[in-house]
């Protein structure tokens, strides 16, 4: 069993989107950032870095409790837990995680900070034009990667798709326009249509 620590964000429903695709019984723990619930010792003692998701898988790869954070490391312990979503071929497998790397280094705190800014009470120009700006080379590096092939990291949906798909889905809040990313629209809308994707971006249930 998997205990999921988790909030209704991005970096979270990469994680229950991850289990559901894989069909894995997991426990979700709603972690409410708003109200600082990552800052307690009991989430401190699971992710010393305060932030959501974690997991506790109860049967680690040794067979003991497992416990872990940051999502990029989540998506590949499960990924190699069920042999599903990332490339066994050594070639196949750095591109995967290539694209995990682009999501976790570029898609993920640029879209975070495009939100941070342009949501803030205090309008900071510089911050939005700057976020902005990075937000839409990045929406182009990927539109012009999925105009050569379906997913992320080529023929196959993988976990780089996974990671990525929740943060595009907020397209709204960095004020981009899908229409002006066609090949990043096709990629969405597809993956959009997975009931695991519909099922794990809505966790947490809202209470
Ligand atoms: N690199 C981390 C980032 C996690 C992260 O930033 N999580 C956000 C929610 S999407 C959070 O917990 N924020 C709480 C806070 O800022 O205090 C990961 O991918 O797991």
């Amino acid at each position: 069993m998997i205990d999921l620590y988790t909030w209704s964000t991005p970096n979270g429903r990469k994680v229950s989107i991850m289990l559901e695709e894989c069909a894995l019984p997991y426990t979700v723990h709603p972690i409410n950032i708003g109200q600082g619930e990552q800052h307690t010792p009991g989430f401190l003692a699971i992710n010393p870095n305060n932030r959501i998701p974690a997991i506790i898988d109860s049967e680690g790869p040794d067979g003991k409790p497992l416990t872990l954070f940051e999502s990029g490391a989540i998506l590949i312990y499960l990924a190699e837990k069920t042999g599903r979503f990332m490339p066994r071929e050594p070639r196949a497998r750095i591109i995967c995680l290539q694209w995990l790397m682009f999501q976790m280094g570029g898609v993920g705190p640029m879209f975070g900070q495009a939100h941070h800014f342009i949501r803030n009470k205090e309008a900071v120009p510089y911050g939005i034009k700057r976020y902005s700006d990075e937000t839409r080379r990045l929406y182009g590096v990927m539109n012009k990667r999925l105009g050569e092939a379906p997913y992320l990291a080529g023929a196959d949906y993988t976990i780089a798709d996974i990671a990525t798909y929740p943060w595009v889905a907020r397209f709204e809040w960095h004020k981009v326009d899908l229409n002006d990313f066609p090949a990043v629209q096709r990629w969405f809308d597809a993956i959009g249509k997975r009931a695991a994707v519909q099922k794990g971006m809505a966790v947490p249930t809202p209470p």
